[in-house]
């Protein structure tokens, strides 16, 4: 059947009834139904898929359906769904009490579990989200060298702090917002923002505030605007324009942290920011991120230092055991290996298809994690991601869904490849992408 331009969702015939009904409901009680914006399928059309339970590689939704999961709640759960030492940390955790508000040692054992693989951690802080890390780390920042300014790069999303929220990604992308009402231009004026992977442009703002800007947060890869890997050098010349003009540099892990290498891109790359952002993995499916980085720089945070940050269930032990276990897991022999053994699969896959197809397609992939723009060049930023044709990936989107396949409900995205997915289950979707990249030819 070739491609028409029917509304994209009609691609897809499981039956959905009972996420229907409840997502009708849904919509009387949150903002569009959902709880997180690019949950809603907006970018993709259609309805939400409600989930009932997760299992190894596979989501099962509320009528049934089995999806093999490449989402993975956008990225936490590399292990697979109620992975059972996971599980078992959780309940058994519970039993003892669910929080405290003081210190417990369960926080010590998953901060030292941080520190040996991320040593650039001399010194961290748990608290509940990505957001609250980037938010955080960007006040310490700015408060250790005093001064106003960072520079942030267009398609990158750090959460939804108010100075970050400028040409963000991720679920701002997907809605297309230019960015948010409700932010005062007092709070983003101090928000520069570059092209990812221009280099240049980041030395001609440094050039323009030469002793204004504390600090410059990106993603050491891009994974909000679909995923965009960091051209050689990029990483490089950022440390050395930070080192130049006295800002840090701070490193957006809260994705790539735990997921391309136990160190993250800053034991891929050997770039050393001055502190980094994690989340998601870190708390295997709970909510959980974290700041740290030089204990010169985070001895700023209170009760030692003036910056102020708290939060009532921040290293919260229920959160913390999840994050045990998942990170204990990850530290298998071969653990790796087998998650790049995955992604190289599916991105051989995939390069052959595109040898058969062309474009306009362009995949980009690292470790475990992969995207495939439906657009007509090799995408570096956010101006080429966005020249991408998000009805063709809706289209896309619902072909795959009908073959039982759950990708990101946006092009501007990235998908995971879990540990619990079998080699067998990489060239299924590799023969699901063929077939379905033909029909819509
Ligand atoms: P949270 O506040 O959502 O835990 O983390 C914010 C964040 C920070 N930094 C990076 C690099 C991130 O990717 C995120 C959040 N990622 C999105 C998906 N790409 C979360 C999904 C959603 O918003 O529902």
């Amino acid at each position: 059947m070739t491609d028409t331009n029917n509304t994209p969702a009609q691609y897809c015939h499981l039956n959905l009834t009972r996420s229907h009904e409840l997502y009708a409901r849904a919509q009387q009680l949150f903002p569009g139904g959902v709880n997180s914006p690019v949950r809603a399928f907006k970018a993709v059309g259609g309805e939400p898929i409600f989930i009932d339970h997760g299992s190894g590689p596979y989501l099962y939704d509320v009528d049934g359906n089995r999806y093999l999961d490449y989402v993975q709640s956008w990225g936490p759960m590399i292990l697979g769904h109620a992975f059972p030492s996971v599980v078992q940390a959780v309940q058994e955790a519970s039993e003892r009490g669910l929080s405290f508000g003081a210190p417990s040692p369960y926080e010590l054992q998953l901060g030292q579990l941080i520190t040996e693989s991320m040593p650039s951690l001399e010194l961290l802080r748990f608290v509940n989200s990505g957001t609250e890390a980037t938010m955080s780390a960007l006040r310490v920042a700015r408060a250790y060298t005093k001064r106003r300014k960072i520079i942030k790069f267009a398609g990158n999303y750090h959460g939804h702090a108010d100075m970050l929220l400028v040409q963000a990604g991720s679920g701002v992308a997907t809605m297309g917002l230019p960015d948010s009402p409700g932010i005062p231009e007092e709070i983003t004026t101090h928000t520069l923002v570059a092209p990812y992977n221009d280099h240049r442009a980041v030395e001609e703002l440094f050039q323009t505030y030469p002793d204004d800007i504390a600090a410059i947060i990106v993603e050491p890869v891009a994974a909000n605007m679909g995923l965009v890997l960091p051209i050689p050098g990029f990483l490089q010349k950022l440390r050395a324009l930070a080192d130049s003009y006295g800002a840090l540099l701070i490193f957006d892990e809260v994705i790539t942290g735990f997921r391309v290498a136990p160190g993250g891109m800053q034991a891929v790359t050997g770039v050393t920011p001055d502190l980094t952002c994690l989340g998601k993995i870190i708390g295997g499916g709970m909510p959980v991120g974290a700041y740290g980085g030089q204990r010169r720089i985070m001895e700023q945070v209170a009760p030692i230092g003036p910056v102020y940050q708290a939060g009532t269930l921040s290293g919260n032990p229920v959160a913390m055991a999840a994050g045990i276990a998942t990170l204990t897991e990850l530290r298998k022999p071969g653990t790796y290996e087998q998650l790049d053994h995955k992604g190289r699969l599916l991105a051989d896959g995939v390069s052959e298809i595109l040898k058969e197809i062309g474009g306009p397609l362009d995949f980009q992939s690292i470790g475990s994690m992969f995207c495939l723009f439906f657009a007509p060049q090799h995408v570096t930023d956010y101006a080429t991601a966005k020249t991408s044709e998000t009805q063709r990936y809706a289209r896309y989107f619902w072909r795959m869904l009908d073959r039982g396949i759950y990708l990101p409900p946006s092009q501007f995205e990235t998908c995971f490849i879990s540990l619990a997915m079998t080699d067998e289950m990489i060239e299924e979707t590799v023969k699901s992408i063929r077939s379905v990249l033909h029909e819509m030819i």
